[in-house]
């Protein structure tokens, strides 16, 4: 851990003022290049102390870079684990405040609701399968902090993975109900298909996101609780919005997520 407990304070406010201020700034490694992957989560969990210090509640977990074609949009080659935020989440069909934001992007998840917690190491799909109370369809509205949406996985881990806001809807289903590799996606952005995929561009299961979240916590003594939200990333890349455009996403089975950006 090269950077001392008073520098991760420093760039966690750093990058919440950014993210609460809407305004972009340079990727931390530019001024911090020593810093470690501990860092970087380190960084991430005071961004989170300084919310819930604040009375802000955190409502889930989110996997990022789960899938080829995030990583290779981003031209990174390994997942990354985030929280999202109570004042985060917009209603089903309801409005986004592009003012609110920086440059958002729009992407197609896949979510569960857990009914038993997991802990790693050794934590695998059976487990994650048999702890899974219901699947939930979303959409995540990705805002990196970082200029022009360039970074490296450690500045954007300690940017708590570009979160910003999302969007339940759809309807639920129980997980034996549906087979989460063929689900199917299609995003549309202004009634246009933008991008489709199937559940098993996410890592060839989004269980298996589910599976590496609890092996990264359980590595940093911590577990997914019982009860826990969680996105298991981008199933597309992600789709750029701006005031003025409407997003829909179809989800096979799960119902359709939409949303409208002003
Ligand atoms: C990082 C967050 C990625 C996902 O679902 O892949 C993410 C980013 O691309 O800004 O949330
Ligand atoms: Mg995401």
């Amino acid at each position: 851990m090269p950077l001392d407990r008073n520098t991760i304070e420093q760039l966690a406010a750093h990058l919440e003022s950014a993210e609460l201020e809407a305004r972009d700034v340079t990727k931390i490694t530019d001024d911090y290049p020593q810093m470690d992957w501990a860092d970087a989560y380190d960084i991430q969990d005071e961004i989170r102390r300084r919310k819930e210090a604040r009375g802000h509640k955190t409502v889930g977990l989110k996997a990022g870079l789960t899938s080829f074609a995030k990583m290779k949009q981003m031209g990174v080659e390994v997942p990354c684990f985030g929280f999202v935020s109570d004042y985060m989440a917009r209603p089903d069909g309801g409005e986004i405040r592009t003012s609110e934001l920086i440059h958002p992007k729009v992407e197609a998840e896949i979510c569960i609701v857990t009914k038993a917690p997991l802990r790693g190491p050794g934590c695998h799909v059976g487990a994650v399968m048999a702890a899974i109370d219901f699947v939930i369809p979303a959409v995540e509205i990705i805002d990196s902090r970082y200029r022009d949406f360039k970074f490296d996985l450690k500045s954007v881990i300690a940017d708590n993975t570009s979160a910003s806001r999302f969007v339940i809807g759809g309807r639920s289903r129980n997980v034996e109900e549906l087979d989460l590799r063929t689900l199917g996606v299609v995003l549309e952005k202004n009634g246009q298909i933008m991008a489709m995929a199937a559940g098993a561009a996410v890592l060839g299961h989004p269980a298996a996101a589910v599976a590496m979240m609890a092996n990264h916590l359980g590595a940093r003594g911590q577990e997914i609780p019982a009860g826990s939200f969680i996105m298991t990333g981008g199933v597309t890349e992600a789709i750029a919005v701006q005031a003025g455009d409407s997003v829909n996403v179809r989800f096979q089975d799960l119902g359709s997520v939409s949303m409208r950006f002003i």
